[in-house]
């Protein structure tokens, strides 16, 4: 069978900042068919930003394609890089009130909604809040920040799978405060210490950038150590987790009856050490109507090669409806 692939490079044909409040811009383009069906990307962490491949996920001749970057990370600004950046205003709930900005600036009636990871949380989010906006969800190597799936990767379960990669997560942090690391980094990511800052962004961040590929990836853990995106992505994603996401209890497995009418499709990578496939098997579970798909021979990350023809083949597919 011949796998779907990326389509080719291409460049916005718009772009912009959105003041949203509070201090804060996010950067946001559009790419494709200026008249074709709009999709929105929503990106990964809390705090990659899109990449220039995010856009290469859509036919540019069927989709106006938005991506945007959250706040205080990639083109938005101010920059989670910057220690004197508050993080306060930073929370799920605000996201989801900024996509509806977006849209609005944008004059979208309704977008499909496509999220990998983080992204598939704040999708999910996005569309409990605002299902008369969502026309279709593509989701991602599924994330819901339950306490379980935060304690798996950043204090212990993928440790297991990866205990070479996992001795330079330790390394910054002493061993009298191992037994809550998510707080320990929380400390070194906010210190007024430049280098005890980059230090644990970069722990931080290429932990998760070698460990989120069955294979592995050093392009992307490159990408990953570069300073000011390295602690951007910790501290960001590490305020999240610190606040379980900003979520209720199961609150987005509790929600999903208020998207069951929404046309859907679920892939997970079944080696995914990043968001174990539990997840994406509970929000099956919760929602049998959404297409399924568990690839056998990928782990979490968009680009790898089964994730990819699967995801390809549904922006297809989804592409033909009106
Ligand atoms: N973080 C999940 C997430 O959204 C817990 C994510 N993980 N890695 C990524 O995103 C990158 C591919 C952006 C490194």
């Amino acid at each position: 069978m011949e796998l779907r692939t990326l389509y080719p490079p291409i460049e916005p044909y718009d772009s912009g900042l959105l003041d949203v409040g509070d201090g804060d811009a996010i950067h946001w383009e559009v790419c494709g068919n200026p008249v074709g069906k709009p999709v929105v990307m929503v990106h990964g962490g809390p705090g990659a930003g899109c990449n220039d491949d995010h856009r290469r996920q859509f036919d540019p001749e069927a989709y106006r394609i938005v991506l945007f970057d959250q706040r205080n990370c990639g083109r938005s600004t101010p920059h989670a890089s910057d220690p004197a950046v508050s993080l306060e205003n930073n929370t799920t709930w605000n996201l989801v009130a900024d996509m509806e900005l977006l849209r609005e600036h944008l004059d979208i009636d309704r977008w499909m909604v496509y999220g990998g990871s983080w992204g598939s949380a704040l999708s999910l989010a996005y569309a409990q809040t605002h299902p008369d906006r969502v026309t279709e969800l593509v989701l991602r190597g599924i994330f819901t920040l339950r306490p379980f799936e935060l304690y798996w990767f950043y204090q212990e379960g993928a440790s297991l799978v990866y205990p070479d990669l996992w001795e330079q997560y330790l390394a910054p942090i002493p061993e009298d405060e191992q037994d809550d690391l998510i707080a320990a980094y929380s400390e070194r990511l906010n210190s007024p210490d430049r280098e005890v800052r980059v230090a644990a962004g970069r722990a931080w961040s290429q932990w998760e950038a070698a460990a989120i590929t069955l294979l592995p990836d050093p392009e992307t853990v490159e990408e990953f150590g570069e300073e000011n995106h390295a602690v951007a992505f910790a501290r960001i994603e590490n305020h999240y987790f610190l606040h379980n996401g900003f979520f209720e209890e199961e609150q987005l497995l509790r929600d999903v009856d208020k998207i069951r009418h929404i046309p859907a499709v679920i892939i997970q990578g079944r080696y995914d050490m990043c968001t174990p496939p539990a997840t994406a098997w509970d929000l099956h579970r919760a929602w049998p109507e959404a297409e399924f798909h568990m690839v056998d021979d990928a782990g979490h990350a968009f680009h790898e090669p089964g994730i990819l023809h699967r995801l390809i083949e549904a922006t297809d597919r989804f592409a033909a409806k009106t």
